[in-house]
């Protein structure tokens, strides 16, 4: 009777370990056959009301329903661990011999491209590259180009001035006085470079921008010069022959000085909102070099003569790839830098 009833017990015990599907329900179905409030040692606890016989009997009885059903809760979590395992496994699987994605490529920032380009053409027209200092002295910032001691652009509002007297240049300018001390006349050369203006930052000005000067001197250089040369570079920037015009202009550098327009190349010459309904653009202030400022660097104005030219780096960037904010170009945001 009671001997049937374990057996049962057991049957039952052992279908439910074989069936649990998690951990959770293993352990449900061992606590309930096994377990201390559990059918078999509720039975152990009676045995003490048995004669030693019938309790040898039960107790070899109960003793190997305990152990299969351990046995039996034993391979069902093995296997329930192994299961287990194995989703793992096939879950995070990883491909070593799929190729790395590597470094991510930069590139040139649109103001060095432009820089780099208009490099190439002067090199290729007998001009040297020049760099010099962006700390500079108030004499080759100013005095050696004929700025007089009491021109606006020396003032705190306009120029970054350190302590010792010295500055942030304003502009390349100082670069071609090193070059004409240096290299002395005929020569050709640009200056390219970064320079700064004490001005409040907004939409349209940096305290810090992109310049490209250049100067010829030689022996009978006449205005016929600068135009061939102003226009060579521009069809080289702009991709095609585009028509110009001087202005006169004053800057103490030069004399005569001249405002370089070029005719619109979005309507060309009727009037349009980039030309400001006038059919012409603003782009390039130049003249012949100033005598005196030849004279201070060392090259005799009765024998040499020259052009200069100063052309804005960063404002060309900004027309060729329609930047309408000038801080974008300082700013170092990726997301900008990327587009070009
Ligand atoms: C500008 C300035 C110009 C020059 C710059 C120059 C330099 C020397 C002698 C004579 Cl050492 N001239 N530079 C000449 C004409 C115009 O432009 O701010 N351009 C955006």
């Amino acid at each position: 009777m009671i001997e049937q009833s374990i057996r049962e017990l057991e049957s039952r015990s052992l279908a439910r370990i074989a069936a649990a599907q998690t951990a959770e329900e293993l352990e449900a179905a061992r606590v309930e056959a096994l377990g201390r409030k559990g059918p078999l040692t509720q039975f152990s606890k009676e045995m003490g009301k048995l004669t030693p016989e019938e309790r040898k009997q039960l107790g070899m009885l109960l003793n190997g329903a305990k152990e299969r059903l351990e046995n039996a809760h034993e391979t069902r979590k093995t296997e329930l661990e192994d299961a287990a395992l194995r989703a793992r496994l096939d879950g995070e699987w990883l491909d070593l011999t799929i190729p790395a994605a590597g470094p991510r490529r930069g590139h040139l920032h649109p103001i060095t491209r432009i820089q780099r380009e208009l490099e190439e053409l002067f090199t290729s027209l007998g001009f040297a590259v020049l760099d010099g200092p962006e700390v500079e002295t108030e004499y080759h910032n100013f005095d050696a180009l004929n700025i007089p001691p009491d021109h606006p652009a020396r003032d705190m509002q306009d120029t970054f001035w350190l302590d010792g007297g010295n500055l942030l240049r304003t502009h390349t300018s100082p670069v071609q006085v090193r070059g004409m001390e240096r290299l002395g006349p005929p020569l050709r050369m640009i200056a390219p470079g970064r320079v700064f203006r004490n001005e409040s930052v907004d939409a349209s000005h940096e305290h810090t921008f992109y310049q490209l000067e250049g100067m010829m001197v030689d022996r009978n250089v006449s205005i016929a010069h600068l135009l061939y040369f102003m226009k060579t570079l521009l069809s080289s920037i702009f991709g095609r022959e585009v028509t110009v015009r001087l202005r006169p202009g004053y800057f103490p550098f030069v004399e005569p000085g001249f405002e370089l327009d070029i005719q619109c190349l979005i309507c060309g010459g009727p009037g349009c909102a980039v030309c400001k309904q006038s059919g012409w653009v603003e782009l390039l202030p130049c003249g012949l070099v100033n005598p005196n400022v030849l004279r201070m660097s060392g090259i005799d104005p009765e024998e040499w003569g020259g052009f200069a030219f100063g052309l804005g780096l960063t404002r060309l960037a900004m027309m060729r790839y329609g930047i309408d904010d000038i801080r974008q170009l300082q700013g170092g945001d990726l997301r900008f830098l990327g587009q070009f």
